[in-house]
C-alpha cells in the first residue's frame, strides 16, 4: 500500500519515516464520555467549563469520518472502574472527593449516575462520536490508555506502528497515553484541535512539551494538517 503525503506538523512532518498508510496507523479517541463533556458529568460537577472539553467534538467527527473512510482503524478508550470499585485505587477516590465536588468524587452517585463507573450513564461515549461496530473500545482503570488493558496487544497484532491521539484530557489521559504509547516505540501525533484540557493554559503547555527535544514524545498538528495529507493523490503508478 502506497504511503499517503506526511502531516505538515510541529515540531516533524509526520510521521518521522513518511510512511503514513491505513494499515499501519490508528486513531485512538481517548475518553470522550459525558463524565468529562457532558452536561451533569464528573468534570461539569467540578465546576469546570464542559465548552472547553467538548471543543473537540466537531472536528473529531470530521477526522473520524474521513479516516473510516480511508480505512483507518478507529479505536476508543473509556475511563471508568468496576462496580464494585476493585480497580479504584483509595487515593485515586480520595483525591477525586477533594476536587470542587462537596465531598463526592468517583465511585459515588451524581446527576449521571455514580461517577466514572462502568456501565453507568456518564461513563458512556457521547452519542456523537459513538464507535462504530467492530471498532475496539478499551477500558482503562487509569489515565494511561496501556496501562492494566490489552491496547498493546490490539495495536501489536494489527500490525500498526502509528498513532494519531485524540480526545480528552490533553493534559492528563492523553499525555499519558502519549507517553506510555512513545515508550512503546509507538510513533504519535496529537490533534490539536482534537484534544482539549479543563484549563486552556495546560493544553498550551502539554502540546509544547510534545515539541522539545526534536520531538521527544512525537508531533501535533491542527486536523486540517492530517486532513491534508490524507487529501493527497495517491500516485497511481506506484506499488
Ligand atoms: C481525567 C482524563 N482528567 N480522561 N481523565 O481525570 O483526562
Amino acid at each position: 500500500m502506497k504511503p499517503y503525503a506526511s502531516v505538515a506538523a510541529n515540531p516533524y512532518a509526520w510521521p518521522w519515516n513518511g510512511d503514513l498508510r491505513a494499515d499501519n496507523t490508528a486513531l485512538l479517541v481517548i475518553d470522550m464520555q459525558t463524565d468529562f463533556c457532558g452536561p451533569g458529568g464528573y468534570v461539569d460537577k467540578m465546576g469546570y467549563d464542559i465548552g472547553l472539553t467538548r471543543a473537540p467534538i466537531a472536528p473529531l467527527q470530521a477526522v473520524m469520518a474521513r479516516m473510516r473512510a480511508a480505512g483507518f482503524a478507529l479505536m476508543h478508550t473509556r475511563e471508568g472502574h468496576r462496580p464494585d470499585l476493585a480497580d479504584l485505587p483509595a487515593n485515586k477516590r480520595w483525591r477525586s472527593r477533594q476536587s470542587g465536588t462537596q465531598g463526592v468524587g468517583i465511585g459515588d452517585d451524581g446527576p449521571c449516575g455514580r461517577i466514572l463507573v462502568r456501565g453507568e450513564p456518564g461513563w458512556e461515549i457521547i452519542p456523537e462520536l459513538a464507535p462504530w461496530p467492530g471498532e475496539v473500545v478499551i477500558d482503562k482503570p487509569g489515565k494511561g490508555s496501556f496501562y492494566a488493558t490489552d491496547l498493546e496487544l490490539v495495536l501489536r497484532t494489527r500490525g500498526i506502528d502509528n498513532l494519531v491521539l485524540a480526545g480528552i484530557t490533553t493534559d492528563v489521559c492523553v499525555h499519558t497515553t502519549l507517553r506510555e504509547a512513545n515508550d512503546r516505540g509507538f510513533e504519535c501525533l496529537v490533534l490539536s484541535d482534537c484534544t482539549a484540557a479543563t484549563d486552556p493554559g495546560n493544553h498550551v503547555a502539554a502540546l509544547n512539551m510534545i515539541t522539545m527535544q526534536g520531538g521527544v514524545f512525537g508531533a501535533h498538528a491542527p486536523s486540517a494538517a492530517l486532513l491534508a495529507a490524507l487529501a493527497q493523490v495517491q500516485d497511481p503508478c506506484a506499488t
